[in-house]
């Protein structure tokens, strides 16, 4: 289903109005298309921007536009790029792209661009998921995890273990190659050292999935406690903004109310609902049934009870029913004379009226979500498909070690293990990939990429 030979075209900008718009065309015809609907009399140099005047179709749309042409292979595709700076009017750029199709160029599939720069070898499958995660990034942590992958960090710690991989699997077949000689290439002590080494290497890796994987993914982080305590107070301190209506009465907050926010650079969507209660009212036992499902999709709970109270039967039903759940035992209007000796002792004491405390809550909720006191870096791995390929290549690796520890392990299915671990990691990079998958990742980019 992926044509290359062909000449793609597509807005590169954003949709709507702004003080430049791109079209993007790639492919063998990029440079007599463009140059049929340019003014410029001569063919566009390679890699010059070329002041000059577009001319797009029968209804006379015109601009002034910059095209530069980048031949193949050095280009974003790899193939012949022409990119076409015009001034950002949806009409003028939609002119462009209709123009470049009726001589010759095809309508560019989501992703794209992105999917020939991969298929053509200008970048590997980390490196172009990575760009689609770069283009999505709503924190500065994100946009920094995303270009330690565009920049190839984690494809050269993935080299760097296969390499190992390939190493021992040649001696291993070296062995099996000259059986008669009554010789090992390799002994089944250094093979288990080689193997331990290239386990540690993944488990690092590993290490650091749980909090690549909230930096690249957020995490949803639910407000939930009896009416009254100050849920929504908290909320709002947390938001910085009076997003949620507070009041005296108890049982104000009905339906679920949400904001995104950066924690420490996560992407959080934090969720205020309803006091949980024995409800009265359709209404409020409608909220307090969907307080109840925001809590059981939460990453996070946090569980506000009042400091200035003696806890309530509710209150205690609350803190046992989450007690299995990831949560912060949150107490609240510490400004008031604390009236509870508490038990549990919670985890953080605020004042959502004074603002005290809400430094410990972010940082709390950082390391609750990451493992880390402060997310100084991100990690190396964050994708959930990479999560998942190591992790089948760290199974077959500790397979290959359980063999070598009872002794007798034949070359073969050792090299059977150390091979399908080795296909694991090759299919994170994209040495190995199928159609199915390729159109997976590329159908989540958006049209231009
Ligand atoms: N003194 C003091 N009062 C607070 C504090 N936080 C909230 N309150 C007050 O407590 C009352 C309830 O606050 P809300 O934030 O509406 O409480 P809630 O838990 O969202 O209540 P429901 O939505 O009804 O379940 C309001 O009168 C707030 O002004 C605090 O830290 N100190
Ligand atoms: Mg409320």
């Amino acid at each position: 289903m992926f044509s290359t030979d062909d000449s793609i075209v597509a807005v590169a900008t954003p949709p709507g109005r702004g003080g430049i718009g791109v079209v993007r065309i790639s492919g063998p015809a990029a440079r007599d298309i463009a140059g049929a609907m340019l003014d410029h009399r001569t063919r566009l140099d390679a890699r010059h921007a070329t002041f000059t005047k577009v001319r797009a179709g029968e209804d006379g749309v015109a601009d002034e536009v910059i095209a530069t042409f980048f031949p193949s292979p050095h280009s974003y595709t790899g193939e012949h790029v022409v990119e076409i700076s015009a001034h950002g009017s949806p009409v003028v750029l939609r002119a462009i792209v209709t123009r470049a199709v009726e001589l010759g160029a095809r309508l560019a599939q989501p992703g794209e661009f992105t999917l020939r720069a991969f298929l053509n070898g200008k970048r590997d499958l980390i490196q172009a998921e990575a760009i689609g995660d770069l283009i999505a990034a709503a924190t500065p942590m994100q946009v920094r995890a995303a270009f330690d992958q565009l920049d190839g960090t984690l494809t050269s710690q993935i080299a760097e273990i296969d390499e190992e991989l390939f190493a021992l699997i040649a001696r291993l077949e070296a062995s099996l190659d000259f059986p008669d000689e009554g010789y090992h290439f390799i002994e089944p002590q250094e093979t288990e050292r080689h193997i331990e080494r290239v386990l540690s290497r993944l488990d690092r890796l590993l290490a650091g999935a749980r909090k690549g994987r909230m930096i690249r993914e957020g995490a949803t982080v639910v407000v939930c406690g009896r009416p009254n305590v100050g849920k929504s107070s908290l909320f709002n301190m947390l938001a910085r903004a009076e997003r949620a209506i507070v009041d005296e009465t108890a049982g104000t907050t009905r339906d679920l109310v949400s904001e995104r926010l950066d924690i420490d650079g996560l992407v959080v969507t934090l969720v205020d609902t309803a006091g949980v209660r024995q409800a009265t009212g359709t209404v409020e036992r409608e909220g307090v049934a969907r307080a109840e499902r925001a809590r059981e999709v939460a990453d996070l709970l946090l569980v506000v009870l009042d400091g200035s109270q003696a806890l309530t039967e509710d209150d205690d039903q609350l803190l046992s029913r989450t007690v299995a759940h990831r949560r912060l035992v949150v107490a609240n209007k510490s400004d008031l004379p604390a009236a509870w000796m508490h038990r549990p002792e919670p985890d953080v004491r605020v004042s959502a009226k004074t603002g005290s405390g809400e430094e410990d809550v972010r940082r709390l909720i950082a390391r609750e979500l990451t493992g880390e006191e402060s997310l100084r870096d991100p990690a190396a791995v964050s994708n959930l498909r990479h999560i998942g390929l190591l992790d089948q290549a760290r199974t077959r690796l500790a397979a290959a070690e359980r063999l070598l520890s009872v002794g007798h392990a034949s070359e073969e299915f050792l090299l059977a293990d150390l091979q399908a671990a080795r296909s694991h990691l090759e299919e994170i990079v994209g040495i190995r990939t199928s159609e199915e998958l390729l159109e997976h990742i590329f159908s989540n980019f958006c049209v231009g990429k």
